[in-house]
Formats: structure tokens, sequence, C-alpha cells
């Protein structure tokens, strides 16, 4: 790898255990029959991609005893648990030995391990949450019991306390400042969390929000209120995409964003060069027709082009090419 080499780790966290669907366990090694590698590296040559393998993980007694005992009342606490503490790992690993990474999920639970871990990293870090949902219910206003509506509420320092049987201290000391989470294409946020998102002043760009005023004035609105000197965490639900280009999704929500939409704005977040970690969740082969599983894992992979380096434009590195054809 040369001085231009942009270093790439890519892990795959089949769980799904966040919710109560089979099939988003297969989304990591189905990108990868699609092609995901080749697909990133020619929309960047410069790229210098590892493939660590789908993540493995155990559950402990401690685990178990602590949903025995504290949070029962919520679907597969240790598992999901025993699987974001792998992820933590993980992506301290993977950010030791990479410029970058990407968590290719599995459902959204996982935002919790690859978000935090990237906080043990980079303590002063920014996330962009792209999602139809805030994912930020606490354990008591849940009213599924399912983790992927929650992983927001284990890393945002206000919330944590809600927390206190989860040993959050100890195993994921550093956390996101409120200021520094700026949520875009929301449009079904349960009763609880939009109190929780105004009580703390959350930055929620909503649909109704991107409608009124434009992708480019919420990725301006976006970006001037998160901190320059960070790094930026794009989690990206592939249920933020509107349900004609993203079917195969266990929430999908309709209205949501044109393909367009969410290129634009990944194109936006990866031009500013601090993008170090991106995750892409929710997507489910086991929902819809063929047709819908190859729209939505399509979709999956142009928003992937873009995070990674593809320019619409066509403006590129020709140092592989013959010019000496003119
Ligand atoms: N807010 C609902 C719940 O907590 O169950 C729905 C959450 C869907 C979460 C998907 C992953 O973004
Ligand atoms: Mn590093
Ligand atoms: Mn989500
Ligand atoms: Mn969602």
């Amino acid at each position: 790898a040369g001085p231009e080499a942009q270093t790439l780790g890519i892990i795959g966290v089949p769980f799904a255990k966040g919710q109560a669907k089979q099939g988003v366990e297969l989304a990591p090694d189905l990108l990868r029959q699609n092609k995901l590698r080749q697909v990133l590296q020619n929309s960047d040559e410069r790229l210098v991609i590892t493939d660590y393998g789908n993540l493995p993980y155990a559950v402990d007694e401690t685990l178990l005893q602590q949903q025995r005992q504290h949070y029962y009342h919520i679907r597969n606490y240790a598992d999901f648990m025993a699987c974001n503490l792998a992820l933590i790992g993980q992506v301290q690993l993977m950010l030791q030995q990479n410029a970058q990474f990407l968590a290719i999920g599995g459902d959204h639970a996982i935002g919790f391990g690859s978000v935090a871990g990237h906080l043990q990293h980079t303590p002063n870090l920014s996330l962009v949450w792209i999602d139809a949902h805030a994912d930020i219910n606490l354990h008591s206003t849940s009213q599924s019991g399912n983790i992927h509506g929650m992983p927001v509420s284990f890393l945002l320092e206000p919330l944590r306390p809600t927390w206190q049987h989860a040993s959050l201290d100890k195993i994921a000391p550093n956390c996101l400042p409120k200021d520094q989470l700026v949520y875009i294409g929301l449009r079904d946020i349960d009763p609880y969390e939009a109190f929780i998102l105004n009580k703390f002043g959350i930055r929620h760009y909503a649909m109704d929000s991107i409608d009124r005023v434009g992708v480019p004035k919420i990725i301006e609105m976006t970006l001037d209120a998160l901190n320059p000197q960070n790094k930026i965490h794009v989690s990206f639900d592939i249920d933020a995409l509107d349900s004609n280009v993203a079917p195969s999704t266990g929430t999908a929500v309709r209205g949501g964003l044109t393909l367009r939409e969410g290129i634009s704005i990944v194109e936006a977040l990866r031009d500013t060069k601090r993008v170090q970690g991106m995750d892409l969740v929710e997507i489910n082969p086991k929902l819809g027709s063929e047709h819908d599983v190859r729209t939505t894992v399509e979709s999956g992979l142009e928003i992937l082009k873009s995070m990674f380096g593809y320019r619409r434009s066509g403006a590129r590195i020709y140092s592989n090419l013959d010019t000496g054809i003119l």
C-alpha cells in the first residue's frame, strides 16, 4: 500500500436478536456474494480492503444474570451485550489496523457496539444516525422489547444512567455528548422517544424538514452542528430509504428518502474526509420477493459505493488508465 492508500476494515455482524424476524443475519454474506469488495474497490482504486469475516461472540454467566435480574422484560439482553462487547473490541482492532471501518449488520442493535468501539478509539466523535426510527428507547419506554429500538440510549451521555445495571462505565467508558448526534430521515418516532428527543434538544431532521428545506440545507445544518475537529460515525439503517428502493427490511416505513437523497447525504458526509466508521444495517433477505431482495441489496451497495469513494460526476484519479490514447 502506497502513501495514497486508504485502508478499510470490514466486519460482518450477523446479529438478529435485536428484533423478532429471522433473516438479517444473512446480509453480510449476501453483500459479499453480490461483490461488495469489487464494488468498493472499483469506486476508489486506492482503497486497501481487509475483510475480517463475521464476528463471533459468546454469552457468559454474568450477562445472563444481568438479564435475569434486571433486564428480563426486554428481549435477548445477554446476547445483545455479548455481541456488542465483541464488536467494541473488533472496532478498536480495525481502527488500529485501518483508517476506516465498515460494520455490516445484522439488525441495528449492533449500532451500540460499533459506535461504542469507535468512541473508545476516538473519544472526540460525532454521530449521524440515518434511519426512519430514532432507536432511542430505554428499557422502561420500549413497547416492543426489541433492543434494535434502543442502541442510541446506550451511547448518549445523559441516557446512560438509565442502564445502571449494564456496567457501561466499565465496558465503554467514552460516551457521546448529546450535541454531537444528528438524526436524518426519521418518520416513525414513539411518543416517549419524541419526549426524549425534545427534552434533551437532540437534533433530528425528520422527513418533514427534508421536505421543507431539501437535502442540501439538511446537510449544511448537520455539518454546522457537528464539531469540525471530530471524526464522524455514520450509522445507516437501510429503512431510512423509502420502501420502494429498500423493501426487504423488518420495519419498513413508506415516505422515506429516495435513493438519490440517500446518496447525496452520504456523498456530502464523505466529502468532509472525517468519516472514520460506518454501519449498514437491517437488510433482511428473507423478506419480500427475490426482486425486492435484489433491489434492497443494490440500494445498499450504492450507498456504500458513495461512502467509500465513488463519484457520480466521474471525477477520479487516473493512475491506472492508459492516457496515451490521446
Ligand atoms: N420504535 C420501535 C421499537 O422500539 O420497537 C421500532 C424500532 C424499529 C427500529 C429499527 C431499527 O430501526
Ligand atoms: Mn487509527
Ligand atoms: Mn435503526
Ligand atoms: Mn429503522
